[in-house]
């Protein structure tokens, strides 16, 4: 899943994509490198953003989606939101499905997402963007994220989104120490029962924090992280800004274990 975030402010590619015709091009970029879905966001998540209204939000990824569904017809399209408004505008435009990090905190993102017959990934977030990365705590980390993401679940399913199109992230980086991170990544398997996983560790503060390195160094990490997750914690979905490097790899360790004696027996 390739990033598009046409924001001023994300933390690692805001900015860039300010012109939705530069956002529409990298898109495209992406799907040519490999990525099966685009996700265009229109509000920043890191840590200490500020929220940015629906009107704001709608302006910012609406031409994107526009533009994107224009020139491909085809290509999945997820828009990166926590407000019903702005996804059900986004799904009207175009996009096939809602990645939610709240997983479903707005009362009435469940029923836009069922009524346009949608996919969602849920994520889970603790806290709010603003304050969520002071001295988050847990008892329980794995057993915590699980039980908030099957009580989203069960709203969404409540709310009519069928089972096969719902699936779960255990967001990295949303209220959580970077040892809270770790536990989550090397256990994604605690989130099966729930659904297809999605992951996304690409350019994130953890690599910052685990190996002291700056924004634009963390490539490296992001993808060992995406092949570990894909291969050993059975993640279906990673979610990135660097689409053909992070691609090959996945693909390159994909054709080695695949051939492990003994593999899907
Ligand atoms: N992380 C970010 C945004 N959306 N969605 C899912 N499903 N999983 C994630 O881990 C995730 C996400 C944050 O990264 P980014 O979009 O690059 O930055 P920003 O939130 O600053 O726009």
């Amino acid at each position: 899943m390739g990033v598009i975030n046409a924001t001023p402010d994300s933390f690692s590619d805001g900015g860039r994509f300010s012109a939705p015709d530069d956002a529409v091009r990298a898109a495209l970029a992406q799907l040519e490198e490999g990525a099966a879905i685009i996700d265009v966001g229109g509000e920043s998540t890191r840590p200490g953003a500020a929220p940015v209204p629906a009107e704001e939000e709608l302006r910012r990824v609406l031409p994107v989606i526009e533009g994107l569904r224009a020139q491909d017809p085809e290509a999945p399209i997820s828009v990166d939101t926590s407000k019903a408004l702005v996804a059900k505008a986004a799904l009207a435009a175009g996009a096939d499905l809602v990645n939610d990090v709240t997983g479903l905190r707005d009362p009435r993102m469940a029923e836009v997402v069922a009524a346009a017959g949608a996919g969602l990934i849920l994520g889970h977030l603790r806290g709010e963007p603003r304050t969520m990365q002071r001295n988050p705590r847990y008892d329980d980390v794995l057993a915590e994220v699980a039980a908030e993401l099957a009580a989203a679940r069960r709203r969404a399913l409540a709310a009519g989104v069928p089972a096969e199109a719902i699936a779960v992230d255990p967001g990295i980086g949303f209220g959580k120490s970077l040892e809270h991170n770790l536990l989550l990544l090397g256990n994604l398997h605690r989130l099966h029962p729930l659904g297809p996983v999605v992951v996304g560790v690409s350019r994130k503060s953890l690599f910052g924090a685990l190996l002291g390195r700056g924004l634009d160094e963390r490539l490296a990490a992001g993808i060992g992280v995406a092949v570990a997750c894909a291969l050993e914690g059975g993640a279906r979905l990673v979610r990135t800004h660097d689409v053909r490097a992070t691609g090959d790899a996945l693909r390159a360790a994909w054709e080695v274990h695949r051939r492990r004696e003994g593999f899907g027996a």
